[in-house]
């Protein structure tokens, strides 16, 4: 990796480079109001600048964007971090409660909020102590302003140019809250340089990202997950971005796909495996695809396979964190194994740990825990939380992963969501994945459960592909199905249909919730 200078800011590197190479007149962006070129974003993100600025936004201060996925939201993100403020980005799904906690806990001064979600945030707004301005952006299905000014209308009034703030590599440049399985989000605050070494580390060297690519990123931009796939990386490499301001079902992204010819597609296993199952585009391929990727939760080998087989390119699993802000684990292009997560990308150290905190060597299994140049500096006023999670250059990621003899790793679940059962250790995610291996399951989930003797064993909640089929004849066939293909002690004593998993915005499988 580059060494950065002293004075680096990571908005002015990601747009100036395009327009250094010639990139102007270039398409960055699709979104649901149109095209817009590198030219025109960078003159939109000054404009965004210079309107913070007249809002009285100071070096450091935060600026909580609500916003869907449009063109508004990478204009807006950046025009701070190039004055030196920092963005905080928060979920759109949240309910309203939620945001009283993050207007209050990031001390925003500005709110920009896509008129479609002010409803659900006008309240916490209005009841902030910081909060000296709220700018509303149009989203494609529009709502109200409450009279409060129109980002369209200051961004017209705006100045086309603004100075950058003489930031360095380790200033703080944006926040994203993250939500553990205890207690309220805590934001981990991200600098200038992390966003220029995911781009280098997993989108250069692992995805092998390139200008002519048009990317689709399923996860929202607020997900550092999205951020990287859909800001970062194409901004990073001169490519095209499109964005889909709505909920990204299997027709939207089917649709995105093969209209804009996308090249890299960034799902999750979830949606991949619902698009497989979509029978109203069972006929549809996707010739232009080069490469998917996936995160968020491990991706289940069958749905990795069948994707291959049905479109003729791979999708690489791989894992990253809020913490880290990307995947720092993955597979690669040409170097794929289903049911694994892969590698260490290049640039980041993995250990897995045992029970005391020592490190295990060679092929085990244990806590993972990952060191690399993009680790958050900590969560912002959360001592305790912080130290939890950071030790030195360690990152705990609360992942449990089992390493073979070649390297590759292996997902075992959540460290907190092993069960013990008649003494020994259970993997809920290797049980889930023998459920879904089954054709008349859609998806599973495995928690512990008390049985009469008050011991451990697992039960499993299952989403029927047929919902007609379920009931105890389809339950005693999965039992038998489990037990054929692992370890006896391991199949759910009790099976539990049900119409959904319930999930985080990010969706992983909220297990706490079927405890
Ligand atoms: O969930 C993940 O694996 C992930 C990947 C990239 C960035 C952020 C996250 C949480």
């Amino acid at each position: 990796i580059v060494s950065l200078p002293r004075e680096y800011n990571a908005a002015v590197d990601l747009i100036d480079r395009n327009l250094a190479r010639g990139l102007g007149d270039k398409v960055a962006y699709v979104d649901a109001f149109g095209p817009v070129t590198y030219a025109g974003l960078a003159e939109r993100v000054d404009r965004a600048g210079d309107l913070l600025r007249g809002l009285g936004v100071q070096i450091e201060q935060r600026v909580l964007l609500a916003l869907l996925d449009t063109v508004d939201f990478v204009a807006v993100f950046l025009g701070a971090i190039k004055i030196g403020a920092v963005p905080v980005p928060v979920n759109t799904l949240l309910p309203p409660a939620d945001y009283e906690h993050l207007l209050r806990d990031s001390r925003a001064r500005v709110l920009v909020v896509s008129d479609a979600l002010l409803p659900k945030l006008r309240e916490a707004a209005a009841r902030s102590p910081w909060l000296t301005a709220t700018v509303v952006a149009d989203s494609p299905e529009g709502g109200p302003d409450d009279g409060h000014p129109r980002l369209r209308a200051l961004l017209e009034r705006a100045a086309p140019a603004v100075e950058a703030a003489a930031t360095g590599p380790d200033d703080a440049a944006f926040w994203l809250y993250s939500s553990g399985s205890t207690g309220r989000p805590k934001a981990a605050v991200h600098l200038h340089a992390h966003l220029r070494r995911t781009a280098e580390l997993y989108a250069g060297a692992v995805l092998g990202l390139r200008e002519d690519d048009v990317v689709l990123s399923a996860a929202k931009l607020f997900f550092a997950y999205g951020l990287g796939n859909a800001l970062t990386f194409p901004l990073a490499f001169g490519a095209t971005a499109v964005l889909l301001a709505e909920r990204p079902t299997p027709a939207a992204v089917f649709r995105a796909l093969q209209q804009r010819a996308c090249t890299v597609f960034c799902g999750v296993p979830t949606l991949f495996a619902a698009m497989l199952a979509d029978a109203a585009h069972a006929e549809v391929r996707l010739p232009a695809l080069r490469v998917s990727t996936s995160a968020g939760e491990a991706l289940p080998r069958h749905v990795g396979e069948r994707w291959r087989a049905r479109f003729g390119s791979d999708i690489l699993d791989g894992i990253g964190s809020t913490e880290m802000l990307h995947i720092f684990l993955s597979n690669r292009p040409g170097d794929v194994r289903y049911g694994t997560t892969g590698l260490p990308v290049p640039g980041y150290a993995l250990r897995l740990v045992d029970d005391a905190g020592a490190p295990l060597e060679g092929a085990a299994e244990g806590a993972l825990w990952v060191s690399g140049p993009t680790a958050a500096a900590g969560y912002f006023h959360d001592r305790e939380r912080s130290l939890q999670t950071f030790h030195g250059p360690w990152t705990r990621t609360g992942d449990r992963y089992a390493r073979d003899a070649e390297g590759y790793y292996t997902y075992r679940g959540r460290a907190d969501d092993m069960l013990k059962v008649g003494g020994i250790w259970v993997s809920p995610f290797e049980v889930e994945s023998a459920l879904a291996a089954h054709p008349a399951v859609l998806e599973a989930a495995v928690v512990g459960h008390a049985d009469a003797d008050d011991l451990v064993k697992p039960k499993a909640f299952v989403v029927a592909r047929d919902p007609a089929a379920a009931g105890p004849a389809l339950a005693g066939e999965l039992q038998r199905f489990v037990k054929d293909r692992l370890a006896p002690y391991k199949y759910p004593r009790w099976i539990e249909f049900v119409a959904e998993l319930p999930k985080t915005a990010t969706g992983k499988i909220q297990r706490f919730r079927l405890r």
